[in-house]
């Protein structure tokens, strides 16, 4: 029986035009900028998000990480949400690191950062404070239910940084989730922004690999913070030869992976002793009611015993996620096994 695994969109596999691609990649070195495909990727990438340039990186990690070196010097401050995948998951590497002092402000329920709280967290010209650089913005926004911030917020609160000469960095892991979700072009999600990161290894399929955005000048830095990092990767035009199929191909697909969202969260919604969060992209966070008697680490195992993988985020909270490997009957038989699995509690 299909295992059918709602865990992350991280766990998709190549595609078979991705596989095909990888095979025939035409590569080079590309520390001496001779890998044809992943040129061919980053100016792909720097035309999709609007932007001057463009840099294949590892992971998202590593081009948050590489973005925050180039922005950022030891013992300078970066103003981020905390609930953003930064501040919380990337092992403080921008502090274990780059000495960067992260500043976290509440992120509210979409997602977004109070543009007054951005403001006020900006130190003042004064030897007691470290200088305050950059703010970074996450979108979609993964702990916040796949929220995508929109075009005006982002505008806003560009707006806010650069009036006080701060730069905005964009961890757009999901950004053509948030397009999609929005009807805009990703380019203009990003066009506020000084830098971005997008995932190719999520939602869009492909086996590694993410892009970070930015200026001609900015991206250099950045490419010199990537080497320190050990992230000049060679004949890595096999990985990114699946990166341009993703990017060309697997951003068309994406509000499917929406619709089954909704259509999981509403499943989920009529099972009794569980509540659902609202869904905006393919991210279905959902949690057990008081009234269920077990925990949500023992639904997460007995699912898991009838061939349904789902992530307990903590004793009471799940996230689910759709993506290019799950259909429609996978959505009516997690819905089953769900009922079947609370109804037994
Ligand atoms: N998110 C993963 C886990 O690390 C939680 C997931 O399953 O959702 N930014 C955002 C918003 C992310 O959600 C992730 C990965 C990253 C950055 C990091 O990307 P990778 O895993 O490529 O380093």
């Amino acid at each position: 029986m299909k295992i059918v695994d709602l865990r992350s969109d991280t766990i998709t596999q190549p595609t078979p035009a991705m596989r095909a691609a990888m095979a025939q990649a035409q590569v080079g070195d590309d520390v001496y900028g001779e890998d044809p495909t992943i040129n061919r990727l980053e100016t792909m990438s720097a035309e999709r998000l609007g932007m001057e340039a463009a840099l294949f990186v590892a992971s998202g990690t590593q081009g948050n990480l590489v973005a925050l070196l180039a922005h950022c010097g030891r013992g300078e401050q970066v103003l981020l949400g905390d609930q953003s995948h930064t501040y919380l998951f990337e092992q403080g590497g921008i502090a274990a690191l780059g000495g960067i002092m992260p500043h976290p402000l509440p992120n509210q329920p979409d997602g977004t950062l109070r543009l007054a709280d951005i403001e006020a967290a900006i130190s003042p010209d004064d030897q007691h404070f470290p200088r305050t650089r950059l703010l970074c913005l996450e979108n979609t926004h993964n702990l916040c239910h796949g929220t995508p911030l929109t075009v005006e917020y982002t505008a806003q609160a560009a707006a806010v940084a650069h009036a006080q000469g701060l730069k905005l960095h964009l961890d757009g892991a999901r950004i053509f989730n948030a397009a999609v979700s929005l009807r805009v072009a990703a380019s203009e999600l990003a066009a506020p922004v000084d830098s971005v990161t997008f995932c190719l290894s999520k939602g869009l399929c492909a086996p590694v690999g993410s892009v970070l955005c930015g200026s001609a000048a900015f991206i250099e830095e950045a490419r010199r913070a990537r080497k320190l990092l050990g992230g000049g990767m060679r004949q890595a035009g096999f990985l990114a030869a699946a990166g341009i199929v993703a990017l060309e191909e697997m951003t068309k697909r994406l509000s499917e992976d929406h619709r089954r969202a909704k259509e999981l969260a509403a499943g989920l919604a009529a099972i009794p002793g569980l509540e659902v969060s609202p869904v905006s992209s393919n991210l279905v966070y959902f949690r057990l009611t008081d009234e269920v008697s077990v925990d949500a680490p023992e639904v997460e195992r007995r699912l898991k015993a009838k061939q349904v993988l789902i992530l307990a985020r903590s004793a009471r909270h799940f996230r689910a996620v759709t993506h290019c490997w799950i259909q429609d009957e996978d959505v009516t038989r997690t819905l089953a096994v769900m009922e079947q699995v609370l109804g037994s509690c």
